[in-house]
């Protein structure tokens, strides 16, 4: 992920049918082999011009977004954001999965939502709240506070100044071969393969401060 340009599509951590049958393997193929390419192809296109920017990490350039000439930034949030959030959401799956929290997430977590049933809701309804494309996601503010939010497109919450702990792609191709329109269900299956080992241990990493 502290990769720089020219940014490379890193191979799954897994095979494209771990995670049947909640994801299907052509939905993780397509997903990772085209969407996810996509974006990579696209961010070392646009970059390709601007070698002062070639030692920045992904999440360099996302961090830093406001900072960045006026042109680039619109097409880096979408693209560096596109690749950022996919390889995000693609480590913290697994199957089979610990499907509880380890300490001291799991007490970060009742702290705020009182239990982690409370805040599988929570973070279900904030799911099925993104209209249109976009993405639900639990991170952590500069004060180690959790929270559940929801981000449009590609943006991230770097871009906020917030940790990623954790992260759901509802963008229609991340579920639409198999769950057709249907989200919730969509949302169902995927808990199931939420790595909660490696999401706990997210919990615990320090603040990516650039
Ligand atoms: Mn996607």
């Amino acid at each position: 992920m502290n990769e720089h340009y020219p940014f490379v599509n890193p191979p799954l951590p897994y095979a494209y049918n771990t995670l049947e049958p909640f994801i299907d393997e052509k939905t993780m193929e397509l997903h990772h082999n085209r969407h996810l390419q996509t974006y990579v192809d696209n961010l070392n296109r646009i970059l390709k011009n601007y070698p002062e920017y070639h030692t920045l990490s992904l999440e360099g350039l996302l961090f830093y977004l406001d900072s960045l000439p006026e042109e680039l930034q619109t097409p880096v949030k979408n693209n560096a954001g596109g690749v950022y959030n996919h390889i995000f959401f693609f480590s913290n799956m697994k199957n089979p999965a610990t499907q509880t929290p380890a300490f001291p997430c799991n007490s970060y977590i009742n702290t705020v939502y009182g239990s982690f049933d409370a805040f599988l809701n929570a973070f279900r309804a904030a799911a099925l709240s993104v209209f249109g494309s976009g993405y639900a996601w639990l991170v952590m503010d500069v004060f180690g506070r959790l929270k559940i939010i929801t981000t449009a497109n590609q943006d991230t919450p770097l871009s906020l100044r917030l940790q990623p702990i954790l992260n759901l792609d509802v963008w229609e191709h991340a579920y639409y071969l198999k769950h057709y329109n249907k989200r919730d269900a969509y949302i169902t299956d995927w808990f199931h393969v939420i790595d909660w080992d490696k999401v706990s241990r997210n919990c615990s990493s320090p603040f990516p401060l650039y």
